[in-house]
């Protein structure tokens, strides 16, 4: 299982890394839907939410402290923001690599089907 978030995570096409640990690397969405989206990835190959493990809960609590952080440290966090995880076709995802987006910075409509 190989997806452009590993190159990413292996530097082999280049991203806008924004914070990176031992866990996960963050880095900047390159089609933006918001005037902050950050995409928080686990270095862990997981495909989906859905494929996800019980031993995997510490890694995905450690996405969203990261993305909270992270919002926290930009100045987002009282304002608000975001953060959402596609899963699988209907729920619009893309890339074959967990990911949590952040997406911050403006006012952000209500969502649904
Ligand atoms: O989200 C996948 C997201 O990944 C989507 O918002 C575009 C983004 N993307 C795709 N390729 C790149 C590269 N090369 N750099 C940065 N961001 C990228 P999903 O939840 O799967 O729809």
């Amino acid at each position: 299982m190989d997806t452009i978030f590993h190159k990413i995570i292996r530097r082999e096409i280049p991203a806008e890394i924004v914070y990176e640990d031992e866990h996960l690397v963050a880095f900047r969405d390159i089609g933006p839907q918001a005037p902050v989206h950050v995409l928080f990835v686990p270095k862990q190959t997981i495909p989906t939410l859905d494929a996800a493990k019980p031993e995997h809960a510490e890694l995905i609590g450690r996405l969203a402290l990261a993305a909270a952080e992270y919002a926290r440290s930009e100045g987002f966090a009282e304002a608000g923001y975001r953060v959402v995880m596609n899963c699988n076709g209907h729920g619009g995802q893309t890339v074959y690599q967990l990911h949590l987006h952040l997406l911050a910075g403006a006012q952000l409509g209500h969502f649904g089907a």
